[in-house]
């Protein structure tokens, strides 16, 4: 696959008609009442049309291309594949991400897919049609709001930055104890934290420069895929939590608009608890 035998251009027509047709079934099914499902807890929430979603992506995209393979939150949760990521191209897809929001008819939800190739990210969309904001990029050409170039902040200073994060979905007590010990340690550091619920929205505010650091222990490949493409193309950077390397079957993430700035967040998270990789 490195010899460019993957056509990007037709890979990114294909999957933006796909979102298009994803984002009108997701905006019509949120003005119902959705009945959900169960997954690992009582808040780890899954309905008919994250799978309904996830699969017309899936059969989409095999149609025109069949060697490609997935990664998509709905087939990994029922038990589908190992998450196994090769250097076959690889689209990483969460259906909706936001679930939780979507069940309430709370409109910040989206619809995350990125492709990797030879385990690189080459495409990334985050599509909230409820809110009509179209997150894309292609790597090495940018990221874009609604085809407007967007960037990251200029912010240095940590004690101006506004940070986004989320609680996660689990309740266990030690977790819950860890987060909240976090937050106690951040809170008076920065001007503020926030939560959107949904881990690649949390990015694209990154991307757009809305806030300036985003980080998250417990998420999987699909809540990041897309969105760490569009920080690293709005000029931002990712990491891990601890200020190495991103991996993204880590569970863990830390994006932000400087590496200084990433590196001296990453100072102040003392607490990370034991996350089963996605791998
Ligand atoms: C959500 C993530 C979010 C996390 C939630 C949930 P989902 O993804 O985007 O970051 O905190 O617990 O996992 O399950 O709605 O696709």
């Amino acid at each position: 696959m490195g010899d460019g035998s993957v056509d990007l251009n037709k890979c990114f027509e294909v999957v933006s008609q796909l979102v298009d047709k994803a984002g009108a079934l997701v905006a019509k099914r949120i003005q119902t009442r959705q009945e959900f499902e169960e997954k690992a807890n009582d808040i780890d929430l899954v309905t008919a049309t994250d799978r309904e979603v996830e699969q017309l992506l899936i059969r989409g995209l095999l149609d025109v291309f069949p060697d490609h393979k997935f990664i998509g939150e709905e087939e990994s949760a029922a038990g589908g594949q190992p998450n196994k990521l090769t250097d076959v191209p690889t689209w990483i897809i969460d259906p909706i991400d936001g679930t939780m929001n979507f069940v309430h008819s709370f409109p910040h939800s989206c619809i995350s897919i990125g492709l990797k190739v030879n385990k690189v990210t080459e495409i990334g969309i985050v599509f909230n049609p409820m809110l009509g904001q179209r997150f894309t990029a292609r790597r090495g050409q940018g990221a874009y709001l609604n085809g407007r170039r967007i960037h990251v902040s200029a912010q240095k200073e940590l004690s101006k930055s506004l940070v986004i994060t989320e609680f996660g979905a689990s309740r266990d007590v030690e977790k819950m104890k860890n987060h909240f010990e976090n937050y106690q340690n951040i809170l008076p550091k920065v001007h503020g934290i926030r939560m959107l619920g949904a881990a690649a929205l949390n990015l694209s505010m990154v991307a757009m420069g809305a806030v300036d650091i985003n980080f998250e222990i417990g998420i999987h490949a699909w809540d990041v895929c897309a969105g760490e493409l569009l920080v690293l193309e709005a000029g931002g950077v990712v990491i891990d939590p601890t200020g190495d390397k991103f991996d993204i079957m880590s569970r863990r993430v830390l994006a932000a608009s400087s590496e200084e700035l990433a590196q001296e967040f990453a100072k102040q998270l003392t607490q990370f608890y034991p996350q089963p990789r996605d791998d």
